[in-house]
């Protein structure tokens, strides 16, 4: 794709079947108009993050991430993820609640963009193992925006997730 832009997303859920959502999703996002996909990563397991720290007694979450070239500008772009997060069923209920599948723009480019609906790069992927992992799994040049390579933010934290089998 001619002028397309690079873009990381994040993919993750921890009900119904997130490996089987992830896999759906990630279908939904290669169908999109105007998104080619670059690639998705191994799916990795992880305790759930809440409101108020890890919490053992949640559904493990799964997650992965995509990259894509596209030419959809950021807002478009989130509101076509926000439709694939409906279609697999998402309902919002609590921030950082249980969910079907979560889907964030990690990246766009090097774009800096801090606008009330989207913050890009995700203000917490960078101290995220379930971000971090599968990104240097995918991409082990990645690096992000702001926090540098994406190889040296994993270390503290890549035991904090584990490979799907
Ligand atoms: N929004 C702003 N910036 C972005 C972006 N870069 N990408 C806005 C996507 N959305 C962005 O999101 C709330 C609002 O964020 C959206 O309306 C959008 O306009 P949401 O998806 O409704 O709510 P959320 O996912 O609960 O909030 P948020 O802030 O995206 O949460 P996080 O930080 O992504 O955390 N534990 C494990 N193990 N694995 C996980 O994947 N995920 C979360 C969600 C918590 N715990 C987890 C995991
Ligand atoms: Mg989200």
């Amino acid at each position: 794709m001619k002028n397309a832009v690079h873009s990381v997303l994040a993919l993750g859920g921890n009900l119904g079947d997130p490996k089987a959502n992830i896999e759906l999703a990630a279908k939904k996002i290669a169908d999109l108009k105007k998104v080619k996909v670059r690639g998705l990563s191994p799916l990795v397991e992880s305790y759930a993050v809440t409101a108020s720290g890890i919490d053992e007694t949640k559904p493990n979450y799964i997650n992965a991430v995509i990259k894509v070239d596209t030419k959809l500008k950021p807002k478009k772009l989130l509101k076509k993820l926000r439709k694939v997060e409906a279609d697999l069923g998402r309902v919002r209920l609590e921030r950082w609640g249980s969910r079907t599948m979560d889907i964030d723009i990690i990246t766009y480019g090097e774009e800096n963009i801090t606008k009330k609906t989207l913050t890009v790069p995700h203000p917490r992927a960078y101290q995220r193992a379930f971000v971090l992992v599968p990104w240097h799994l995918l991409d082990a040049d990645a690096v992000l925006p702001g926090h540098g390579k994406v190889s040296d933010l994993v270390k503290p934290i890549e035991q904090d997730v584990w490979l799907v089998k």
